[in-house]
């Protein structure tokens, strides 16, 4: 029996990665002088890796103009990083990035219908708060009481550590629990955690493969919608999916 939906964010609820953190990933290589520049290209070859934070030293690995490993490198990352953060959130209190077709629409259903909401994230908490304000409103954590963002999980997706934490707070055994992802990393992580999953493809991840998903589909207002009472019956197939099959 559905119980909780756990929602990833970056590229689920919204298209946070082309036109948020992108965007402010190339502000903050500008503000500190750095001629770097992630195109549309590179930032989907970039997103394989999961973290912004992994995501920067992974590219610095590869460039000569890039500190040598170790402390100076560390030091710069978090920099760029802390500040990428600081332009994110600007971004998305200042312009407002929209919600992707039909999110809004499940989460009223969701809330009506008494369906516990949790998110399960690898960006930081602060990021959430900017854009669920910015969507929902003030009171946003009415709405989503558990957030599990990269302070809580140190490891990030496809681990599953994230969903495990979601669960865990929700007091909801994974059987009783539906994931939404947008990225093969996302889909992983709740597979490896017991919970099924559904997939509204976003921007970056329209060819990739979603071996193991419940659904995919571009959106969740592509028809037929994705109703709450669509979820629940393509959830039961799915839900009795057993992780140790390696399915
Ligand atoms: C999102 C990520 C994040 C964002 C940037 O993955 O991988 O790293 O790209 O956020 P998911 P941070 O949607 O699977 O959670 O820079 O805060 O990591
Ligand atoms: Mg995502």
């Amino acid at each position: 029996m559905l119980k909780a939906l756990i929602w990833d964010v970056d590229g689920t609820i919204a298209e946070t990665e082309r036109d948020g953190h992108r965007i402010a990933f190339n502000l903050a290589f500008e503000a500190l002088g750095l001629a770097w520049r992630w195109d549309l290209a590179l930032y989907a070859e970039l997103l394989h890796v999961a973290g912004g934070q992994e995501r920067l030293l992974h590219d610095m690995a590869r460039r000569p103009d890039a500190p040598p490993a170790g402390a100076e490198r560390q030091a710069l990352m978090l920099e760029v990083h802390g500040r990428k953060n600081r332009f994110y959130t600007d971004i998305v209190a200042r312009s407002g990035l929209p919600a992707r077709p039909g999110v809004k629409r499940l989460v009223a259903e969701c809330q009506a219908a008494g369906v516990k909401m949790a998110v399960a994230t690898t960006t930081s908490r602060g990021n959430v708060a900017a854009l669920f304000a910015s969507l929902w409103g003030e009171h946003w954590r009415d709405i989503f009481p558990v957030v599990v963002g990269a302070e809580d999980a140190a490891v990030k997706k496809p681990d599953p550590l994230a969903y495990r934490i979601a669960l865990q707070r929700l007091g909801v055994p994974a059987a009783d629990a539906f994931a939404l992802e947008d990225s093969p990393n996302g889909l992983q992580a709740a597979r490896a955690a017991g919970v099924a999953c559904g997939v509204t493809r976003s921007e970056f991840f329209v060819d990739a493969v979603f071996e193991g998903a419940a659904w995919v589909r571009g959106d969740l207002d592509e028809a037929p919608a994705m109703t709450l009472a669509r979820l629940l019956q393509s959830g039961s197939g799915s839900i009795s999916w057993n992780p140790m099959s390696g399915a």
